[in-house]
């Protein structure tokens, strides 16, 4: 047994390439858990299941390494898990580009991992051989590049507004917001938000259906008609942080 897995684990490379499944799986986890710790240094905040996560796909590589099925195990199951967790914050970060961080950090993780888990079940099934390795290399690479093109595009096509004469304004830094009441004359509500932070923020009032998004070093604006009353206002992705109150007279 342990002599076929380390065949397996030298001998599936494909004859031009030199990449097999258990090749790309190492490269992905090893990548993701790189992704994962760049990211936290980027938005300057240690998120602990994510740091975990890094370890992890560490060890899960480090295994992977050594042979036998337990590293690819692994891999997949981390890999699956990592997504499905993840899902909640995955779609909005993929929906705004020119939040730039966010949105290649977020997009370099969901290729990798994905990747990642393809790799590790193609390397336990390991019925395949070398080519469609490669071209599942190829294929992560050409994803992570149309990563990096899709938030150039939204970065330089994104224009921060200037606040107006009139408008509420509210500074997010540091993950959280600079006012925890704002207040305004009913009818039309102006509110202009300047993101200091390089995440991602937002100013949402459910209430109103109210749901700015503010890229990460960024300004934003919106109008919108609020009857006289007190609503919340939160960041959706950090909403534990960054809430407050809007007074409409
Ligand atoms: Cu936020």
């Amino acid at each position: 047994m342990k002599t076929q897995e380390s065949q397996r684990a030298s001998g599936t490379a494909g004859p031009v390439t030199g990449i097999d499944w258990r090749f790309l799986t190492v490269w992905t986890g090893m990548g993701t858990a790189v992704a994962i710790l760049v990211f936290s240094a980027l938005i300057g905040a240690i998120i602990p299941p994510l740091v975990a996560f890094a370890l992890l796909y560490g060890v899960a590589v480090w295994l992977t390494r050594r042979g036998g099925r337990s590293g690819t195990i692994m891999s997949a199951v981390l890999s699956f898990l990592f997504i499905g967790l993840n899902a909640p914050f995955i779609v909005p970060s993929l929906s705004v580009p020119a939040s730039t961080v966010d949105f290649v950090m977020t997009g370099l993780l969901v290729v990798l991992a994905l990747s990642n888990l393809v790799s590790a079940i193609a390397a336990l099934r390991s019925s395949s051989t070398g080519v469609r390795a490669a071209l599942m290399g190829r294929a992560t690479v050409a994803l992570l590049l149309l990563v990096a093109v899709i938030a150039v595009i939204g970065r330089v096509t994104y224009d921060s507004p200037p606040a107006q004469t009139g408008d509420v304004q509210l500074t997010a830094q540091d993950f959280e917001f600079s006012a925890s009441t704002i207040e305004s004359e009913g009818g039309e509500v102006s509110v202009f938000v300047d993101n200091k932070d390089s995440a991602l923020h937002t100013f949402t009032v459910e209430e109103l259906d109210v749901d700015l998004q503010v890229p990460g070093g960024s300004t934003a604006r919106i109008t919108f008609d609020a009857p006289a009353g007190s609503y919340e206002f939160i960041c959706v992705p950090h909403e534990s942080e960054m809430h407050g109150t809007l007074e409409v007279e």
